[in-house]
């Protein structure tokens, strides 16, 4: 597969794998938890929420039977799901198609949130998440780096794209619906197969769960999401419909890809729940620009019942970008992909610092269903957290983040969180030390 990557391409390939950020991936993702089925007792949404009317989620105190096993800074992870939507990005020549994927990728972040009416576990201040896939290439860490208001900051690299940003929201439970408003701006760099790399950024869409009151929550993903090409002046304007009454245009996406010229080139649409499809902009179909205003179920469907389906964008066909994995049932309604987020293989402890996710004993008791023993530890770990923070007031002194600091980005002029570059070269060193210690 070597003659399909460029020099630079390789050269990134070559530190991944120098770093050693492979060591301890050797055995293949996890297929299925412990637990069959989660027997978590089914309360009524409504009933806790009622009281809870204005405040954000950082201050609701649930009890742990509505959240999951996975936390805040593996939800990040699961954005690497269809990370192979990248890869193609990189490897088509024209820069308008590359954003064709890469708005199929910024859309297919929102499928795993499909029947997830749960609350993540808050990451500890400090606490970090790591996960490799050397079977795809990349390697992917997440820091928690402020506790109030809760931030993540993350990076994922591949030979052909770096991806990063902080995931920090801002939620509210307004009586109906609640809310969660992401903050943060993502950066993707996409090394492309004709050379050089081009800077992308986007801010993600509100995430909603709605249908509180009536016992059937949902989630809903809706917005506008402007995908910028800073390199080349591309943009992709991707509409995300809010779902209306009885569900209608629930998880519809559709979008133009236009060059710097403001000239339309491609079209892109489907549902975030299922498939995304692009097509060749064609103006005599009227999927212009002016469509973002007007409904956008003509271009859905043609998309999706189109007379000739093509494989390649050679043609004016519609072409299929995305398709959503399979969804067979699992405790907490988990992905097929989430599945894999919290295991720890004998292989890859050694190498895991104390600080990563996978050794917190209250998710590890959730992922197993006893919730009685999550709900205990969960609470003596939140304590020691309010100590340490205590003592961070008595000294005057504070938290610095382990693996990324501030910076403002040279090209776009945002605040992001910018990685120091020392996360996998430690984890290297302490590894090594104690698989020989092992010895
Ligand atoms: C959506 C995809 C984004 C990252 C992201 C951030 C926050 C997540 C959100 C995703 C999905 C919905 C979410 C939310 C935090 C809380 C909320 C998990 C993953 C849940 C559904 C709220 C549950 C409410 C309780 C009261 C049970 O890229």
């Amino acid at each position: 597969k070597k003659e399909l990557y460029n020099e630079l391409q390789l050269k990134k390939r070559e530190e991944i794998i120098n770093d050693g950020s492979f060591h301890g991936y050797d055995d293949p993702p996890r297929a299925r938890l412990k637990l069959e089925e989660d027997d978590r007792p089914k309360i009524s949404l409504w009933s806790i929420l009622k009281s809870m009317i204005g405040k954000d989620m950082t201050k609701m105190t649930l009890p742990v039977s509505f959240n999951e096993c996975t936390s805040l800074l593996q939800r990040v992870a699961e954005d690497m799901e269809y990370t192979d939507l990248l890869d193609q990005a990189a490897l088509k020549k024209d820069s308008c198609l590359r954003m064709v994927y890469v708005a199929a990728f910024a859309a297919s972040e929102y499928s795993s949130t499909i029947n997830r009416i749960a609350k993540p576990f808050n990451p500890l201040l400090g606490e970090t998440y790591e996960y490799c896939r050397p079977d795809r290439g990349y390697r992917f860490v997440v820091e928690q780096v402020s506790h109030h208001p809760p931030v993540g900051a993350a990076l994922a690299e591949s030979a052909r794209w770096d991806y990063w940003g902080e995931s920090a929201v801002k939620s509210k439970f307004n009586g109906r619906s609640f809310d969660i408003n992401p903050l943060g701006t993502w950066f993707l760099n996409i090394r492309p197969i004709t050379g050089g790399q081009e800077l992308y950024t986007w801010k993600k869409v509100t995430s909603s769960v709605v249908g509180i009151i009536t016992g059937s929550p949902v989630v809903d993903n809706y917005g506008e999401m402007l995908i910028k090409n800073h390199t080349t002046g591309d943009v992709c304007k991707l509409k995300y419909k809010q779902r209306g009454w009885l569900g209608s245009g629930a998880y519809e996406v559709y979008g133009t890809v236009t060059d710097k010229a403001e000239n339309p080139r491609w079209s892109v649409g489907g549902r975030w729940n299922d498939k995304i499809f692009g097509r060749r902009y064609q103006t005599d179909i009227g999927d212009s620009l002016v469509m973002l205003s007007k409904e956008s179920d003509g271009l859905v469907q043609s998309m999706e019942k189109p007379a000739i389906v093509s494989t390649s964008p050679s043609s004016n066909a519609p072409f299929l970008v995305w398709e959503n994995h399979p969804r067979p049932s699992a405790p907490f309604n988990l992905t097929p992909f989430a599945i894999t987020l919290n295991a720890v293989p004998e292989k890859l402890k050694p190498w895991l610092p104390p600080t990563d996710t996978r050794l917190r004993p209250d998710q590890r008791a959730m992922e197993d269903g006893d919730y009685d023993f999550a709900a205990k530890e969960k609470n003596r770990l939140e304590e020691k957290q309010r100590a340490r923070r205590r003592e961070r007031e008595v000294e005057g002194s504070v938290h610095q983040p382990r693996w990324f600091r501030r910076a403002k980005h040279a090209v776009t002029g945002d605040e992001y969180w910018q990685f120091n570059g020392e996360y996998w070269r430690m984890r290297e060193n302490l590894g090594r030390k104690s698989v020989e210690a092992k010895k």
